[in-house]
Parts: structure tokens; C-alpha cells; sequence
């Protein structure tokens, strides 16, 4: 079959001057390291213990409630407060002025689009992670406990930009549909008064479990404390008990006072089977690095006096996290964070560059029997250099062992890329990616795979087959799934072997190729762009492109990218839109093969098994419901016989807690009603106390009441 449609409508100019100016070049610092930092925390945390007190909250008070198919006004912006609080600008607004974008008219500014309530209400999403309500950003803490996945995350409860960050709290017994519980945590003490931050959980063997977090206290220095489950019978873990010995640490001499955050998950030293956990800071040359403490009891620490790692030149570390994979492609399943270094054991090290906001990793080797430090097997592609998780929209992740899958899962945090008044107006901001399970790609040996978790599957309702297709060059072709924002898709492509043949001459600017310096999915070059259209409206105006861009060099090499175009997302110009990408790894033999789940405001997309991940957030204004479709392209210019069998699945993903639900038999329900019935309203948390004011009574009948209904939404892993 021949596709008949006509190429791609051209992306605007405009458009492309919409991306990032900052790529490639990393912004500094504004961020000084105190030069007598020793004396300065000694003194100061002293006058901290002195000052004592609760932050007001700093809600937004006059958004207008959305409802009703009208427009929405916003009289109120809050400005954001990361960079003064000591960590990263967290709303879009840099990136939309930087960019110069189409929708700045004179002077500048910024052109507000007229969104609607239903334009923005269908944003929401419906298989992804999301508080009811309010900002989100950093996955905290999570683990599995009898029974439960935990999920904490930061949540400010007030108002839909970061700030007065507390910790938000979920349970689920699939990773997939959540039980929305009260907040775990909130400031209230003068050692996080300015803010619950991110932190992580370990289990110790006897069962207990440690939180460690990242508190900003009453002048913003960032100390890190202890909190333990008040009640350790609680399956729900809803009551935590601040440790009385907080702060357990501050930051040590010569390390700034706000670079000092984000405690990891503790692993035993296969030395002398103390912990041991990192911490991520920058040194005064703007090199990010991860600090190593040892401890036995939680409470006390020391320092040890050599790093994990540093990279010159890539500033602060976020978030890191330290864990191991498996080497033999035997053994694929996750391994526990304690699990020694050795033979057919890499650890993996990933930082989260707040210079450009993305997350790095790198796999290399752990000494732990020496200096309790970490090598890159490959320099050049080192922690902040090298490989990210996602080239897209994904930050701050982090991962956990779930014992009950025997595999590690990796959470990132996914923000918005609108401006900070469309939040407002919509009344939240970000999601979490899917839940994905992280393993060493074993036939590369040098990059990871991540793949949504199996759970999700569980939520396909059907599926539509396409086989093989052939698309001719410059050609668009429809596929009929009917409504098309909540999907599950996976795509072979077979490239003709046309494409790799002596006839085909290298190109002079393979060398220099990247998703984001290319023309996006309007470009044409011999071998590519060719992938998947979706979120798009008939007529194409809108449409967001995942693609695969075969290049071959003059030297005769061939290599490709895996990319994904926001550039024609959406009509509205006040976004951020982007191509992003960068190379996958195709091995001698395989076909090309992508996944993408579509999930009404997020794209997340998988290629060749997961070495390549690219996430979006995209805010159509006519390709959202019924009018949402997805085609086939092909912009090569030059392989007329290049044929491409796709197998595309269009496998509606549906939350179905209950056997009510299953009865639903349409792709699509615009919003999540198990996670409506499942959840809590937080409401019934109180602010302002670690106390946790939901009847325990009530949370069991709802827990009692989901497995009746069928334990399809929230049920053991593993049942059916
Ligand atoms: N978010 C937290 C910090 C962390 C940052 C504050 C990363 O602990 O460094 O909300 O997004």
C-alpha cells in the first residue's frame, strides 16, 4: 500500500527559533561557594537552632475556577521561587523568553493563547502519576512495604508553581492506579521549615526503614534529616516521626550552604558492611561531584575523604542515584542496591545537571573494597557528558528494588513546557513518566534499557493491527484507531536493504547531524525522517513526530537517531516545543522498533527496546479528543524501494479498577475513574502537621472496597 497524502505541511521558521539557545552550552552558575564555608555553617547552624518558625503559605488566591466549557482567566501570577531558594528555576518562563518565541510580539512578550476549560482539562492526564491538584515535581523515597508501592513526591499544596514544598504520598499495588493518602510530611520544624526536599528510603534488614531527606532550614541551608514510619505495622506507612536528632548532617567545610541535597538510598559496604550514601554538591570550579558517607546507625556520619566521582564543568548534581545491574544476559532482573561489586556486576551513577536540567548516567565500576569510589568504563561519555535517560522532558528520577518484580523501576519527573499562567489556569503542574524498569543492555554493553513496566499492559483494551505497510517517499498515511489519545503503539520498521547499499552515497553532514540542529520531521534526507504522527488533526496542522533519521557518512558508516518533533504540537506559541533526540544503537540484524504510549499531554517514547528514551509535553488545541489521529510518514527522498513493515498496535490504555469498568469497552474515558474512586480527596490532610487527620477506618474500607471490586486496578502483583 502507497501512502497518497502529501508531505508534511512546512514547520514555521518561527517555530524553530523556539529552541533551546542554551543546547550544548551550559549556562554557570550564579550560585558562590562561601570561602570560609566551615566557620560560616558552624556559627550559623547554631543561630538556626535559635530561630524557630512556620512559613506562611503562598497560595494563589484568585484563579478562576475551572468549569464549564468558557474561557478561563487568571488575575493573579505567582513568580517562581527556585533560583532564590537555593535550587533550579522551575517553571518554563527562561525557556520561553530565552526563546524568542513566535508568540513574543513587540517588546517581547510573551502572546498568551486563549485556552479554553476543555482544551486544558483534557492536558490531564490519565495513566500517568498525578496529585489531584497543585505542583509536583521530584519521585521521593519510593518503595514496596508490605504489600504497597509507595510513592512520595514533592507537592506544594497551595498552589500550582513549586514552592512550600511538602511531601505528597501515594500507595498502589501495581505502580499504575494509586491511592491518593495525606501528606506525609510538611515543614514544620525550623530544619525544613523552607522545605520537605527530596530524599530516599532504605530498608535495613531487620525490616525498619530510613527515610533520609534534604530539609532547607530557616536560611535556606540545605541539611539533610532523618524521618522513620511512626508506626512501623502500618502497611500505609501514613504517620513519619521527624528524628529528634535533626539535622543529622550539614554541609561540610568547603561545600556551599544551598549545593549540599538530595541524600541517595544507603547501600552496605561490602568492605565493613556499614552504609553508605552519597549526596550530590558542586565544588568551587563549577565541577558537580557526589560526596560519600558512612554511618551504622543513621544518626551519625562521616564524611569519608574521597568522592564517589566528579565531573569537571558539569556543576551542581541533583538527585543522584547509585545502583547496580547485572551483566549477564542471563540474569535480567534488577538487583538490590546493597548488591556488591564483583563479577557480572556494573553500577550505574546518574546526576541530575541543574546547570541544564536534564539527567545524566554513566555505567562504570565501584570499588568498594578500597576508596569507595566510582570509574566510568568509558571517560568520554561520563556522568553529565554522556548518556541521558530521556533526551526529552524528564528530570530528577530516581529508582527503587521492588523485591515482589525482582527488578529496579526508575521514576523521573515530568514538567510542563507551558507557561507557568497555564498552570495556574489548569490548577496542577507535572506528571511522573511511567514507572520503568531499568536493566544494562547486555548486547551493547553500554547504555541501559528502560521499559514501561509490565503492569501497563494490563491496561490495553484492544488492539488493531497493521502489517505490512509500505509508504513510499514524501508520503503521510493515516492509521485508524479511531480516538487516539490514550495509546499504547509499537512499531517495526524494516528498512529496505537498499538503505545500506554501496548505491547509496554517504552525506557531508552525516557528521554533523542531531535531532534538534536538523529540520525536525519536515526535513528530508536520503534515508530519513520516517515514524509516527500522533496527536494530529486531520489536516496535520498540528501533530507531534517520533521518528527514526537514517544517516550515512562519506566514510560509508550508517547511523541513526531516534527523534521526536514538537516544533507543530500545538497552534498556541505560549510553549516551549522542541526536536529532541539523539543516536540509538542498532545492532547487526535488527529491525527498527519504537514504542510510544500517548497519554493525553505526555509522549513517551522507547526505541530499540528502551536504549533510547525520548518524553514530551505537548498541548494541542484541536488534535484532543474525538479529533486526535495518528499516521505513518516517510520524508526520505531517495529509497524508492525502502519498504518498511510496521506492525502498529493500538492498544487503548484504560485505568480499569474495577470489573464495572472493564465493562467500558471505548478507548478512551477523558477522566480516570478508578483513580477518582481509589483516591482520597487530600483535602481531609491537614497542613501545617505531620499528623495524619484521614480516618484510618475510612482508607480500609476504600483499600477493603477496591478488592472486592475485582482487584483488577489494585491488586498483588502477580494475581489475576
Ligand atoms: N528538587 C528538590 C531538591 C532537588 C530538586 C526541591 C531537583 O531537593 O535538588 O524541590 O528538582
Amino acid at each position: 500500500m502507497d501512502g497518497g497524502a502529501p508531505l508534511l505541511p512546512e514547520t514555521s521558521l518561527e517555530s524553530h527559533q523556539q529552541r533551546d539557545p542554551a543546547r550544548g552550552k551550559r549556562r554557570l552558575s550564579t550560585t558562590v561557594l562561601p570561602a570560609v564555608a566551615s566557620a560560616l555553617v558552624l556559627v550559623g547552624l547554631a543561630a538556626l537552632f535559635l530561630v524557630y518558625g512556620f512559613k506562611d503559605g503562598e497560595g494563589l488566591d484568585d484563579v478562576t475556577p475551572m468549569g464549564g466549557g468558557g474561557r478561563v482567566e487568571v488575575a493573579a501570577a505567582a513568580s517562581s521561587r527556585g533560583v532564590v531558594e537555593g535550587v533550579s528555576e522551575k517553571s518554563t518562563i527562561p525557556a520561553l523568553h530565552l526563546g524568542a518565541s513566535a508568540g513574543a510580539g513587540a517588546g517581547g512578550k510573551l502572546q498568551d493563547y486563549d485556552w479554553t476549560n476543555s482544551m486544558l482539562s483534557w492536558q490531564r492526564t490519565a495513566f500517568h502519576f498525578q496529585p489531584p491538584n497543585n505542583w509536583m515535581n521530584d519521585p521521593n523515597g519510593p518503595l514496596y512495604y508490605k504489600g504497597y508501592y509507595h510513592l512520595f513526591y514533592q507537592w506544594n499544596p497551595d498552589s500550582a508553581v513549586w514552592g512550600n514544598i511538602t511531601w505528597g504520598h501515594a500507595v498502589s499495588r501495581d505502580l499504575i492506579h494509586w491511592l491518593h493518602l495525606p501528606l506525609a510530611m510538611v515543614p514544620d520544624h525550623w530544619y525544613d521549615i523552607n522545605g520537605v526536599w527530596t530524599g530516599s528510603a532504605t530498608q535495613l534488614p531487620d525490616g525498619r526503614i530510613v527515610m533520609l531527606y534534604t530539609g532547607a532550614t530557616t536560611e535556606s541551608v540545605q541539611v539533610q534529616n532523618l524521618a522513620e514510619p511512626a508506626d512501623p505495622n502500618d502497611p500505609l506507612l501514613l504517620h513519619w516521626a521527624k528524628s529528634e536528632a535533626n539535622p543529622v548532617l550539614v554541609p561540610p567545610p568547603g561545600v556551599g550552604l544551598t549545593d549540599f541535597r538530595d541524600p541517595t538510598t544507603a547501600w552496605r559496604s561490602p568492605a565493613d558492611s556499614s552504609w553508605r550514601i552519597t549526596i550530590g554538591s558542586k565544588n568551587p570550579d563549577h565541577a558537580g561531584l557526589a560526596l560519600v558517607y558512612k554511618t551504622d546507625d543513621f544518626l551519625n556520619y562521616d564524611l569519608l575523604p574521597t568522592l564517589l566521582h566528579v565531573v569537571s564543568g558539569t556543576g551542581m548534581w541533583e538527585c543522584v542515584d547509585f545502583y547496580p545491574v547485572a551483566t549477564d544476559p542471563a540474569i535480567q532482573v534488577g538487583l538490590e542496591t546493597s548488591t556488591p561489586p564483583g563479577a557480572g556486576v556494573k553500577h550505574v551513577l546518574k546526576a541530575s545537571l541543574d546547570d541544564d536540567r536534564n539527567d545524566y548516567y554513566a555505567i562504570g565500576t565501584y570499588d568498594g573494597e578500597g576508596a569507595d569510589t566510582w570509574t566510568p568504563d568509558n571517560a568520554e561519555i561520563d556522568v553529565g557528558i554522556g548518556l541521558r535517560y530521556d533526551y526529552g522532558k524528564f528530570y530528577a528520577s530516581k529508582t527503587f528494588y521492588d523485591p515482589v518484580g525482582r527488578r529496579r523501576v526508575l521514576w523521573g519527573w515530568i514538567g510542563e513546557t507551558d507557561s507557568e499562567r497555564s498552570d495556574i489556569l489548569k490548577g496542577w503542574a507535572s506528571v511522573q513518566s511511567i514507572p520503568r524498569t531499568v536493566l544494562l543492555d547486555t548486547k551493547t554493553g553500554s547504555n541501559l534499557l528502560q521499559w514501561p513496566v509490565v503492569e501497563v499492559e494490563n491496561l490495553r483494551m484492544h488492539g488493531k493491527k497493521f502489517n505490512d505497510i509500505v509508504i513510499s517517499p514524501g508520503s503521510v498515511m493515516p492509521l485508524d484507531v479511531g480516538k487516539a489519545t490514550q495509546l499504547d503503539i509499537e512499531a517495526v520498521f524494516e528498512v529496505d536493504t537498499l538503505a545500506t547499499s554501496k548505491s547509496i552515497t554517504g552525506e557531508t553532514g552525516a557528521a554533523t547531524y542531531s535531532c534538534d540542529m536538523g529540520a525536525g520531521a519536515v526535513g528530508r534526507g536520503l534515508l530519513g525522517p520516517f515514524g509516527l504522527l500522533v496527536l494530529a488533526d486531520d489536516d496535520l496542522l498540528e501533530r507531534t513526530a517520533i521518528f527514526f533519521y537514517l544517516i550515512k557518512g562519506v566514510n560509508g558508516n550508517l547511523t541513526t537517531f531516534f527523534c521526536q518533533d514538537e516544533l507543530s504540537s500545538s497552534k498556541a506559541n505560549d510553549l516551549v516545543k522542541r526536536v529532541y533526540g539523539s543516536l540509538v544503537p542498532v545492532l547487526d540484524g535488527e529491525n527498527l522498533a519504537l514504542r510510544i504510549l500517548v497519554d493525553h499531554s505526555i509522549v513517551e517514547s522507547f526505541a530499540q527496546g528502551g536504549r533510547t528514551c525520548i518524553t514530551s509535553r505537548v498541548y494541542p488545541t484541536k488534535a484532543i479528543y474525538e479529533s486526535a489521529r495518528i499516521f505513518l510518514f516517510n520524508n526520505a527522498t531517495n529509497i524508492q524501494a525502502m519498504r518498511r513493515r510496521r506492525t502498529v498496535e493500538d492498544r487503548c490504555t484504560q485505568r480499569r479498577a474495577s470489573k464495572a469498568l472493564n465493562a467500558v469497552l471505548t478507548c478512551e474515558l477523558l477522566l480516570p475513574l478508578s483513580a477518582r474512586l481509589l483516591s482520597l480527596p487530600l483535602a481531609m490532610a491537614e497542613r501545617g502537621t505531620t499528623a495524619a487527620v484521614v480516618d484510618p477506618r475510612f482508607l480500609q474500607r476504600q483499600i477493603a472496597a477496591a478488592a472486592v471490586a475485582g482487584g483488577d486496578g489494585f491488586r498483588s502483583i502477580g494475581s489475576t
